[in-house]
């Protein structure tokens, strides 16, 4: 029998939703413990208390890049990363990117509109507007990106496009998703193309969001 696989964090998470995406995309069945962030369950398994967490048998890891790389690795299933050198460094650097400098504008403009503000919290609105202003220049690179073929990394789905497709989603959700993705078709087109995977769909609690 194989060993047993979780996913530790809330699917809200648009990170937990990147890698329940993967681990449904190449078949794994696994057990989804849906822990809040920096909830005792999840600092057990997360030092910093952040979702996501995983763990395959004795193998336990963190970070959703380290995550998503094992799984694609150990796994069976459709490819989610080019085998060539040059097709993989430029998802690492779409991957890289996306979490070094796009995650923090996204969840800055998101965060404050579709979590703090529904719970009645006052929104900075000035950050705001300056985290939309940074989005958009996110979306016009992803934009070009796109313009040569229908995933970020050309013609093949990789774990690029499914860990940051779920973020942009919540944007669409967003007042200043209007101005942020106006005339940007390659963006929308991907961002359609990859939620309507059915591997994303099972990922996907967007009600949860909104
Ligand atoms: N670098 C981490 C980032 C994880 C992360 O920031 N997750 C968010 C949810 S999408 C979280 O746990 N937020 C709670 C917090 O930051 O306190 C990864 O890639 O796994």
């Amino acid at each position: 029998m194989s060993a047993a696989v979780k996913l530790f964090g809330v699917s809200l998470s648009s990170y937990v939703r990147g890698v329940s995406a993967a681990l449904h995309e190449k078949g794994v069945e696994f057990e989804h413990l849906q822990f809040a962030p920096h909830s005792e369950e999840q600092l057990a398994v997360h030092p910093y208390g952040k979702v996501p967490a995983f763990s395959h048998g004795d193998v336990q890891l963190y970070e959703s890049l380290a995550i998503l790389d094992y799984i694609e690795r150990v796994f069976d299933g459709p490819a989610l990363a080019p085998p060539d050198a040059a097709g993989r460094g430029k998802m690492m650097q779409w991957l890289c990117a996306f979490n070094s400098y796009m995650y923090a504008d996204l969840a800055a403009v998101v965060i404050p509109r579709l979590i703090h503000a529904p719970q009645g919290q006052p929104v900075d609105e000035e950050a705001v507007a300056v985290a939309a202003k940074n989005v958009r220049r996110h979306l016009e690179l992803l934009e070009k990106a796109l313009a040569t073929g229908p995933y970020l990394v050309g013609e093949q789905y990789t774990l690029a496009d499914l860990n940051a497709a779920p973020l942009i989603q919540y944007f669409t959700f967003t007042p200043e998703a209007g101005p942020g993705l106006e005339g940007l078709t390659n963006v929308t087109r991907w961002l359609e193309a990859v939620l309507a995977r059915p591997a994303m769909q099972r990922a996907t609690q967007p009600a949860a969001a909104s």
